[in-house]
């Protein structure tokens, strides 16, 4: 970056006067990174994106302070391998084990891979984790003793600090993750996880139903805890167990005192929301204040945490030095397993905002999901068609902050995420391994793909999958109604070539 360049210049210039070499470091200091990350809220599910049944006020302020951007990516329509991409700027396709994890499942990233986190801490940066994690703990192929040391984890692929739900809210093991060991354990009540067998005598979701205060639509029938059945067996660890209810504001108080902890350094947040994930289970307060039931009062209690978030950094004088940006790991879904009367109480909403698909889908609702960014006195307020990806932010904060990308597919578009330029990527492939989308200008090109249309009757999402190859022509027919692959065998095939030299790159590793 020219700023820098032009601050370390003045560094070195002056480096014989140590007063003024003092104050020029204090310039040169490079802003604090903060990323909010929701959990499967879809491109219509925010009011600054048009959705007029539900009100964000407070997620709204970063789009009314900085850049909202109407084509902005996450890598998957699913949470681990956006994660993952995210985390390493590589393509999910590029790492077979990058699909939604059990919570016993080991840690994803290899210790030696480079990280966002990784790279900005060579830059200075203190870095944090706090909230959904979703991308495994302990070493392959061994068996995780939950009630020791839990490790390799963040804190081995660059995070100084960690507050993290073990997987996901409707996984087990229900519990927090502090560092290298699970808070709240006591030495009495050691906590074991199964995702085959039950332990003897504990009751699950399929035989006890009485014991429940929310029920599966499906799957999620097993180990009971706080009256909601999860995906996996647990046992033990009651003290350590989280409380649904609390969740939001346990996240946002680590978070705070993260923020509070490192103020006067450089610091970079990684802060993943469990809103809107199921189960939805907000605090009572939230209870009834969006009129959508659960999944809209899970989103207005997460739009109030990103509020006193922001109020925060405004305190704190820490705005203008601080890069806020929110966006979400996957596309909307209603139903996704628990009866939570997402479908019946949506009414006019429409959580995908009119596009094609939503969560699982290879149409654009999938991936294609809400992205803001604010740096406030540095980036001017406005709307941005740059195509974006989170994928990119590895080598643009690579480039901002003089850090290295070693990743495989993040690019340095960092002057389109400060609203310096209109120019984006101009392609990107989009999913895993097991089905992918590629875009390229205005053109979206899915390969023919076997398996069903649909996802389960419950989910109620359309696949994106088709035998047949899919050309769509995002300029003029944004949601995607009217295949025209046929009437462009040549666009066909220069598509598929160029995914297929894409996904041959870099084979997977
Ligand atoms: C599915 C779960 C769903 C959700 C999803 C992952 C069932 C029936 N469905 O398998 O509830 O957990 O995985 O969501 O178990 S993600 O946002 O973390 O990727
Ligand atoms: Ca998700």
């Amino acid at each position: 970056m020219r700023y820098i360049l032009f601050l370390t210049a003045l560094f070195v210039f002056t480096s014989c006067n140590t007063k003024v070499k003092s104050e020029s470091k204090e310039v040169t200091k490079n802003p604090n990174i903060v990323i909010l990350y929701a959990d499967d809220l879809g491109f219509g599910d925010l009011s600054c994106y048009g959705a007029t049944e539900l009100s964000t006020p407070n997620i709204d302020r970063i789009a009314k302070n900085g850049i909202r951007f109407t084509k902005g990516y996450a890598a998957s329509p699913t949470c681990t391998p956006s994660r993952y991409a995210l985390l390493t700027g590589n393509y999910p396709f590029r790492k077979k084990s990058a699909r939604v994890l059990n919570g016993n499942a080991p840690l994803l990233f290899g210790v030696q891979e480079q990280t966002l986190p990784k790279m900005l801490k060579t830059q200075g940066y203190i870095t944090g984790a706090v909230g959904k994690w979703h991308l495994g703990f302990g070493k392959a192929n061994e068996d995780l003793d939950w009630n020791k040391k839990i490790s390799p984890g963040p804190l081995e692929i660059g995070f100084d600090y960690a507050f993290l739900m073990a997987s996901t809210n409707d996984r087990v093991p229900s519990v927090y993750v502090q560092n290298h060991h699970i808070v709240g354990l006591l030495d009495n009540d050691p906590i074991a996880v199964s995702y085959t067998t039950n332990f003897d005598g504990e009751p699950t979701g399929k035989e006890n139903p009485e014991l429940l205060k929310m029920h599966p639509s499906h799957g999620h029938d097993m180990s009971i805890h706080n009256g909601i059945s999860r995906i996996g067996f647990q046992k033990g660890g009651k003290n350590a167990l989280f409380v649904d209810e609390n969740m939001g504001d346990d996240f946002l108080k680590e978070s705070l005192s993260f923020v509070e902890k490192y103020k006067d350094t450089t610091f970079f947040l990684y802060y993943g929301f469990h809103q809107p994930h199921v189960p939805r289970v907000p605090h009572p307060r939230f209870v009834g204040k969006s009129g959508l039931g659960p999944r809209g009062d899970a989103i207005v209690e997460m739009d109030w945490a990103v509020g006193q978030f922001l109020n925060y950094l405004e305190e704190k004088g820490l705005a203008e030095n601080t890069i806020v940006i929110f966006t979400s790991d996957n596309g909307p879904v209603l139903d996704d397993g628990y009866q939570d009367q997402a479908v019946e109480k949506n009414g006019a909403h429409q959580p995908t905002g009119g596009l094609r698909g939503g969560k699982y889908s290879l149409f654009d609702a999938g991936t294609h999901v809400p992205f803001l960014l604010q740096w406030k006195g540095n980036v001017q307020q406005r709307v941005s068609n740059a195509l974006v990806s989170q994928i990119d932010f590895l080598a643009s904060f690579a480039n901002l902050t003089n850090g290295e990308n070693l990743s495989h597919d993040s690019e340095n578009i960092i002057d389109a995420f400060l609203g310096k330029s209109d120019q984006g990527r101009t392609s990107i492939v989009l999913g895993r391994e097991n089905g992918v989308a590629y875009y390229k200008d205005r053109w979206a090109y899915i390969p023919p793909h076997k398996g069903p249309k649909m996802t389960n009757k419950f989910v109620n999402i359309e696949t994106g999958r088709d035998t047949l190859p899919q050309l769509y022509d995002l300029s003029q027919d944004a949601t995607q109604q009217e295949n025209i692959a046929k009437q462009h065998p040549e666009k066909v095939i220069e598509l598929s070539k160029e995914l297929e030299l894409v996904m041959k790159s870099n084979e997977s590793y």
